[in-house]
């Protein structure tokens, strides 16, 4: 089976159900039926066609949450070409590196940022949007199956080299049928599109779930804490997605707003990052519901989750999905007792396929079939994991990944700097936020730096705090040891 035959339950054979609720250009609400999205992606298809897309090809995205996206992920598998996402956030080194690795026949995005990828052919959306609304409405004859790539998500490897984990029609078929299994989604569900779609968990989890149950999707630009409680009251949904941050922001709705909220939902699912209990325990007060966390990755698509029936227990991530094994090891490669922290092995057709052009951290990666997520965590006795930080040393702010390596390189490239180490501090609303200590010439300006790092990767990795120091603490053998960098105040 493809990914296509799995949509085409909701595509072909719910033709005239509505499927999606979205703003256009002007801020009018427009509205699709799954009829219409099946017919305005074979359109797409045919002018992505037109201009030479054929399968196997990567075709990149750089575009925020919009029905654009949704046309060009659909027609793209079509063609059985591989979408590669890019963050909307992310600048110069970041869109220089994936480029040159994915090496796209184009990327779609909006006029104004054309100019930021250069060397690549650069689609106008809407001159696309514009001929796919006059093309014919014919489906391509490609023959795709669950081992053709549909995407390249670039996630950031632990050298600070993002890769691009290949994940096969087959991987998001898997995660689609489990998620919707386990979590109980029907085409009665209403869900809340508020994650990006550059993302496995809105791209990942959310397109998919709502394409193979046939629900109803609500699709939000982006997720904006001050309007989020008029959405929740507007559209009424019964399933929400969201990173950590994102309940944090919640927890402001009065009382009585939230109470009508919660009366009116099925199920909050939380992923991306840890979700503090308190807070879990603090929304459970407030909107009456115990929401859900699970665990995943972009390699992997979703591993492990608290149960939609039974208890869902704050502070773990829940048991494994019903396609995935998992195991948890010491660092000599043998399993770990229940109650001891390991690094968690995970298995299942959800896992990628591998790093595109990356034989070596492919095969660093997976042995003997499981793949190593480099997630620390342990196992409770009655099988409930818990996670416990990461091998390597990962920052998360509001559920995007940043890898202190890439911003450390990105700081020493600069003049007057000579070393430099990123450490996460705790954050009440985004978890961690990045904190730079440095080791500069005298005439360098401190406060220059987080300017001119701007216009060089995504504002959430741009540090919130930078520290001069006389020299950073290292081990005999010249590693930082970072835990002995002096406390960061904002
Ligand atoms: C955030 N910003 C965006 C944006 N999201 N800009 C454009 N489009 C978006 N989608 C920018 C803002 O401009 C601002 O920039 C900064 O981020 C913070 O914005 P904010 O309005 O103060 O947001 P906040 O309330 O803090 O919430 C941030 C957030 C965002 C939660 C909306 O962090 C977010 O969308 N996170 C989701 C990330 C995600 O999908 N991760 C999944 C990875 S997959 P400035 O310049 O002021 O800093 C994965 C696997 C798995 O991990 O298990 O799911
Ligand atoms: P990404 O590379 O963006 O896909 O991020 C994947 C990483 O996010 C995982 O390896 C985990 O470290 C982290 N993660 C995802 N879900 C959770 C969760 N529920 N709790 C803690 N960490 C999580």
């Amino acid at each position: 089976m493809s990914l296509l035959s799995l949509y085409d339950l909701s595509l072909r054979g719910r033709r005239d159900a509505p499927a999606l609720e979205f703003d256009d250009a002007d801020g009018h609400t427009r509205a699709l039926t799954f009829g219409d999205l099946d017919a305005r992606s074979d359109r797409l298809a045919q002018v992505l066609a037109g201009r030479g897309v054929t399968a196997g090809d990567r075709v990149a995205f750089c575009l925020p949450n919009r029905v654009a996206v949704i046309d060009l992920w659909i027609a793209l598998l079509k063609l059985g070409a591989i979408v590669v996402p890019i963050n909307v956030l992310y600048r110069g080194r970041e869109i220089g590196h994936i480029l040159a690795d994915a090496q796209p026949r184009a990327v779609v995005t909006t006029a104004d940022r054309i100019a930021d990828f250069e060397g690549t052919a650069g689609w106008d959306v809407e001159g696309l949007e514009a001929e796919a609304a006059v093309a014919i409405t014919a489906r391509p004859l490609v023959r795709t199956d669950a081992a053709t790539p549909a995407a390249l998500v670039y996630t950031s490897g632990t050298t600070g080299v993002a890769k691009g984990a290949v994940l096969t029609h087959g991987n998001f078929i898997a995660n689609a049928v489990s998620l919707v299994t386990a979590w109980g989604i029907t085409s009665a569900d209403r869900y809340l599109a508020a994650l990006p779609l550059f993302h496995v968990h809105g791209l990942g989890n959310g397109v998919q779930c709502w394409l193979a149950s046939g629900c109803h999707m609500r699709l939000l630009e982006r997720f904006e804490h001050d309007k989020a409680v008029g959405w929740f009251e507007q559209y009424r949904p019964t399933l929400f997605f969201g990173v950590p941050t994102m309940y944090v922001r919640l927890l402001e709705t009065a009382p009585t707003r939230a109470r009508a909220i919660g009366a009116a939902m099925r199920l909050f699912v939380s992923g991306s990052a840890p979700l503090p209990a308190h807070v879990h325990e603090a929304f459970e007060a407030r909107f009456g519901h115990v929401i859900l966390e699970r665990y995943g990755m972009t390699e992997t698509l979703m591993n492990v989750s608290n149960p939609l029936v039974g208890e869902r227990r704050p502070g773990t991530v829940g048991l494994p999905m019903p396609m995935v094994a998992v195991r948890i090891l010491d660092e000599s490669g043998a399993l770990v007792d229940d109650g001891v922290t390991g690094e968690v092995w995970v298995k299942g057709p959800n896992v990628c396929d591998g790093y595109w052009n990356r034989p070596d951290a492919t095969s660093a990666a997976f042995v003997d079939g499981w793949f190593r997520t480099g997630d620390l965590g342990m196992r409770a006795p009655d099988g409930y994991i818990t996670l416990q930080g990461r091998r390597s040393d990962l920052i998360i702010s509001g559920g995007f990944n940043i890898y202190p390596r890439e911003i450390e390189d990105a700081l020493t490239s600069l003049a007057g700097v000579r070393e430099a180490a990123v450490v996460g501090v705790a954050d009440p609303v985004r978890g961690e936020v990045p904190v730079a200590y440095l080791v500069t010439d005298d005439a360098c300006d401190l406060s220059a730096l987080a300017d001119a790092l701007r216009t060089q990767i995504a504002s959430f990795k741009v540090p919130r705090g930078f520290v001069r120091v006389a020299a950073l603490p290292r081990t005999a053998l010249g590693k930082v040891q970072k835990h002995h960098l002096p406390p960061w105040t904002p």
